[in-house]
């Protein structure tokens, strides 16, 4: 299957280490294999022949022999922690690098949460799998074989008890496996649906507050968690009848043993040891069968699992990225042009969101965007930094189109402050350093001052040293927003883009940003995004979106003049300042 070609790059990697495993997995079983006829030994003709040197010194043999077992288990043990342990880390660093070269279409795609538990609580149960694999998994056939193999050697007429039992308990156990798995199966997407359900819940805690949907969310909550209990109950009922039918065919077998033993000293035919070890090869044998089904059942859990990191691997990556960017160097101009640009979130075949957009922006010019909402307009600004690939046309910037610059050169030219201010656990002088690494305290001092934030941050008894929360849930919306805006300038980015950000900012405080922008942005090329004509208004360009097209561009007065929707936006917020 092809979701589970990831699993390749560890098989070369660890091979070597499970093989060492494998041998001394071989080494310790070998050892429970012997000490069974060793003792039979002991008693048939140690204690039958009252011999105490030999006793004495099969005695110290099957002591050496333990010995050895136990250092092979422990050094066994030894590797296959540390090999499932590193695969683990390997595996989740891996899947954090590839979820980290995902672009925005494929986090789209795979829900955010459910990342989280893939690679957590999934990478956990490969984990144990592969532990499992290594300890026992290899044990048990080798014990199942060579224990059938001692017993017939050891006395072929008890063995004619094998031949009934072994073929009873191994068409026990295909049954089982036969109808347990699709139940376990079943259990596996139960609990995947509670957890969805519990996700799902957690995430939007707030608005199933706000809107009393309790009654309903703890519906759905009892339904889920219902059917895992039915389902697991199913389950385990099987396994209930299961174990104990194969416990009563094997006790069935060893009073088989008994009874033909008995005939058989009674005739001198068979030696009381031989009955022992019987026994005890015998019931080896079921042991190892039982372990090899818990070990199909862990393997059946992790499936579900192996399948789901899987998916994420599989993630093709949808840009298009050419790997000889060295050629090109960007002078840092600050051009952009958009050339017949169409774009859709859903690839070639879907819907437009972006129709034959034609854009020029100068090098050091402002252009304001406006328009109704879902206009196209975050769409139109995320295309510069390349968050998606267009479905025709070009972007060009400084006269390169954008597939062939490198997309980290790019974006290091290029601050965005997006619509929904993100802001991350971490002190505020951390959070504006996100735009650049290695800023002087004074250069984010600066920043915040141009973004209006340098006031409020004082005012907080630790200042620069306040710690956010996650998300940077102790600020208000309209701090978040100043905070971001900092964080983009700080970035002395060549392009700086302002999605709609300074929505949640009262209109004296924005009036007071756009001051000091309009000195700052001189220098670069800036697009503002925007709901309110105010804040275009000084713009060298402004651009009309309605729906997906550019319906008008100009200059302020350039619009009042052709532009009838113009007017209208005009006129609507007239009085609204
Ligand atoms: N859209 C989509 N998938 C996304 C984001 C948006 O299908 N991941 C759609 C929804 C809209 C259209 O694209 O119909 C344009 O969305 P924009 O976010 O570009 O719209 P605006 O930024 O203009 O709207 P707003 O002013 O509300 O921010
Ligand atoms: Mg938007």
């Amino acid at each position: 299957m092809r979701t589970w070609a990831f699993l390749h790059r560890y098989k070369t990697k660890y091979g070597r280490q499970f093989l060492v495993a494998a041998l001394f997995v071989t080494i310790e079983a070998t050892c429970d294999l012997l000490l069974p006829t060793i003792m039979s030994k002991i008693i048939d003709i140690g204690v039958a022949g009252r011999r105490t040197d030999y006793i004495l010194s099969q005695g110290a043999l099957m002591v050496f022999i333990t010995a050895c077992g136990a250092l092979a288990a422990s050094l066994r043990n030894v590797i296959s922690s540390k090999v499932s342990q590193q695969f683990g880390a390997d595996l989740r660093s891996d899947l954090y690098e590839k979820i980290q070269m995902l672009a925005f279409t494929n986090i789209d795609n795979l829900n955010r949460s459910s990342l989280i538990t893939r690679i957590t609580n999934d990478v956990n149960q490969v984990q144990l799998l592969a532990n499992g694999l290594m300890r026992i998994s290899l044990k048990a056939p080798l014990l199942c074989i060579g224990s059938l193999v001692m017993a017939i050697n050891l006395n072929p007429r008890l063995a004619v008890v094998l031949v009934l039992v072994v073929p009873v308990v191994a068409l026990l156990i295909a049954i089982n496996i036969k109808i347990g798995f699709p139940r376990f199966v079943g259990v596996q997407a139960a609990l995947d649906r509670v957890n969805a359900v519990m996700r799902e819940y957690l995430s939007g805690i707030r608005v199933v507050k706000a809107f009393k949907r309790f009654a309903y969310e703890q519906e759905k909550f009892a339904a889920a968690n219902q059917e895992l209990q039915e389902k697991s109950a199913g389950a385990i009922r099987l396994m209930s009848v299961f174990s104990p039918s194969i416990a009563l065919t094997v006790n069935l077998g060893v009073v088989m043993v008994l009874w033909m033993g008995g005939l058989g000293i009674h005739a001198g035919q068979v030696q009381a040891g031989h009955i022992i070890a019987f026994i005890n090869y015998m019931t080896q044998i079921l042991v190892s069968l039982m372990i090899m089904f818990l070990i199909f059942n862990n393997f059946v859990r992790a499936k579900a699992s192996i399948v789901r990191i899987g998916e994420v691997f599989d993630q093709q990556n949808d840009a298009k990225w050419v790997t000889g960017y060295a050629g090109t160097q960007l002078v840092d101009n600050g051009r952009i042009d958009f050339e017949n640009v169409s774009f859709s979130y859903d690839g070639f075949g879907g819907q437009p969101v972006l129709k034959d957009i034609s854009l020029t922006c100068l090098p050091g010019q402002t252009i304001g965007i406006i328009g109704s909402t879902g206009a196209g307009k975050t769409s139109l600004v995320n295309l510069i930094p390349r968050f998606y690939e267009i479905t025709a046309g070009s972007i060009k910037i400084d006269g390169h189109d954008i597939t062939e610059i490198n997309p980290g050169q790019l974006r290091e030219k290029i601050a965005l402050v997006p619509q929904q201010a993100v802001l991350f656990t971490g002190t505020i002088m951390e959070n504006i350093r996100w735009g650049k690494e290695n800023a002087a305290a004074h250069e984010v001092e600066a920043a915040a001052k141009l973004a209006a934030a340098h006031d409020f941050i004082m005012s907080f008894p630790e200042g620069y040293n306040t710690l956010l929360g996650q998300g940077g849930v102790n600020l208000s919306g309209g701090q978040k927003q100043r905070l971001a805006i900092a964080r983009a300038l700080v970035r002395k980015p060549t392009i700086l883009i302002l999605d709609d950000c300074t929505s949640a900012v009262d209109v004296v405080t924005e009036e007071k940003i756009k001051a000091a922008l309009n000195q700052y942005a001189n220098q670069l090329t800036c697009l503002i995004v925007a709901q309110r004509i105010s804040s275009v208004l000084a713009a060298d360009k402004i651009a009309v979106m309605e729906q997906g097209t550019i319906a008008a561009c100009g200059t302020h007065s350039e619009l009042l003049a052709s532009s009838g929707i113009y007017r209208e936006i005009v006129q609507s917020q007239r009085g609204r300042r």
